[in-house]
């Protein structure tokens, strides 16, 4: 298969680069190094981590007002895994793709595992849609799916979950992540409890059919599309299915699924403790599910809960596996743009958090000194650690500046030849 991108491009933006790169990363070296902190260690790290691209994130998104499309828009799963791997391949930080049923359904498996394979690339979580009525349909979502009223519109979304994993175990993934807009738009319009249990014994009929390496996440979501009640509505609810479902069960924390004040990291602190983080779908946000791009708006926070993540894995907690994941939406920017920026901006906050000094944290978190605490998250915080992330890529013959080189290439020129123009191309987000 021919490179979606010019290797000769590549070479030729990261030579204009390499030397200041080089000064940078040996500065910001011996800077680590006065702080105790080997920087070879953290790149070593950084290079090992990864985290999954959506497959619906290459299309262009948009809110119920309207969509923009942009050009080259992919038209199928094929089309979506070329964009994945310009990603993978300039940003070297997205080795695997989340696919989601039935938007990236095909006839024949094995060509998809031969088209993933051919830009090496892997299949991470399998996401289930029982959120929207599909053609040929026999019973409709309308009134919800897995908690629904009718047994037959459960038995039908509970099916739609079994083809989820069975797709998955083809494709050699290992874990299915159920989101449901089942809830309510009125008081009384639905009872809050039985809404409840019918969820609960329509999973335990897709964790029994859950094959034994497998994990399901279950992601909840505080409100949208039911604007008065929502059956998965918090991390408590979340916790309670997952305790309900058995070992296999873990919760998925979405940053966008809560209201704007929730202290995120303080839930995966939670979770992480009672073994029940499942995974994330990093996007950002300022006031609700805005889907804008991770690390947008409030890369603090975004730091915070890589903060509670190298905390938990340094301290062994136990059950800890977590899945990383972006979900957004690219409403105004080229997606590929966006994706690739946010895993980067992931990588960031994994490699600050790998650089706190944890030992004179727990000192003064012990001594009850509140200024020096924070000050000793924001002293990673504010380290500027892009020469480690750059040299990461370089080292794997990525990107130094990926957006550039992305530009430099002009891949969004040919797809925009090669690819008639749609309208109808699914940039639904969960
Ligand atoms: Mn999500």
């Amino acid at each position: 298969m021919a490179e979606p991108i010019d290797p000769a491009v590549v070479e030729a933006e990261n030579e204009k680069r390499a030397k200041a790169l080089e000064a940078d990363y040996e500065a910001l070296g011996a800077h680590l190094d006065r702080r105790g902190v080997d920087i070879e260690a953290v790149r070593a790290k950084v290079a090992a981590y990864g985290v999954a691209v959506p497959s619906w994130g290459v299309g262009t998104g948009g809110t119920r007002f309207a969509r923009f499309p942009g050009s080259g828009e992919p038209r199928n799963i094929f089309d979506k895994l070329d964009d994945c791997a310009v990603i993978h391949r300039l940003a070297r930080a997205t080795p695997r793709v989340s696919l989601h049923i039935p938007w990236d359904k095909v006839a024949d498996l094995s060509e998809l595992t031969e088209r993933a394979a051919a830009h090496g690339l892997g299949f991470d979580a399998m996401n289930s849609n029982t959120f929207q009525d599909h053609p040929g349909q026999e019973r409709s979502y309308k009134f919800g799916s897995l908690s629904h009223t009718d047994p037959a519109t459960r038995r039908q979304a509970i099916d739609h979950n079994l083809e989820c994993i069975e797709i998955g175990q083809a494709l050699g993934s290992k874990a299915l992540t159920v989101w449901v807009g089942d809830g309510s738009n009125f008081p009384g319009q639905s009872h809050m409890t039985r809404a409840f249990e019918r969820y609960l014994e329509s999973m335990k009929a897709v964790y029994a059919a859950l094959p034994e390496d497998w994990r399901v996440f279950t992601e909840h979501k505080i409100f949208e599309p039911a604007f008065y009640s929502t059956v998965v509505q918090d991390w408590g609810t979340n916790y309670l299915i997952a305790q309900e479902l058995g070992p296999k069960a873990f919760c998925l924390v979405d940053l966008g699924h809560h209201a704007p004040t929730v202290n995120i990291e303080m839930i995966v602190a939670r979770l992480v403790q009672f073994g029940k983080l499942g995974g994330f779908h990093f996007n950002d946000s300022k006031y609700g599910d805005d889907d804008l791009d991770t690390g947008a708006i409030d890369p603090y926070r975004l730091f915070l809960v890589f903060n509670e993540l190298v905390d938990a894995g340094e301290r062994g907690a136990a059950n800890f596996d977590p899945a990383h994941m972006l979900d957004q939406s690219h409403n105004v920017t080229d997606p590929i743009e966006s994706l690739m920026t946010s895993a980067m901006e992931v990588q960031r906050a994994y490699a600050q958090a790998l650089i706190v000094d944890r030992t004179a944290l727990s000192g003064y978190q012990e001594d009850n000194d509140a200024l020096m605490a924070s000050e000793t998250l924001k002293t990673a915080f504010r380290t500027d650690v892009e020469p480690i992330l750059a040299k990461a890529r370089l080292d794997v013959g990525g990107a130094i500046a990926p957006v550039a080189t992305y530009r430099a290439a002009g891949y969004r020129a040919k797809v925009g030849r090669e690819r008639p123009e749609t309208s109808g191309t699914g940039g639904g987000i969960i």
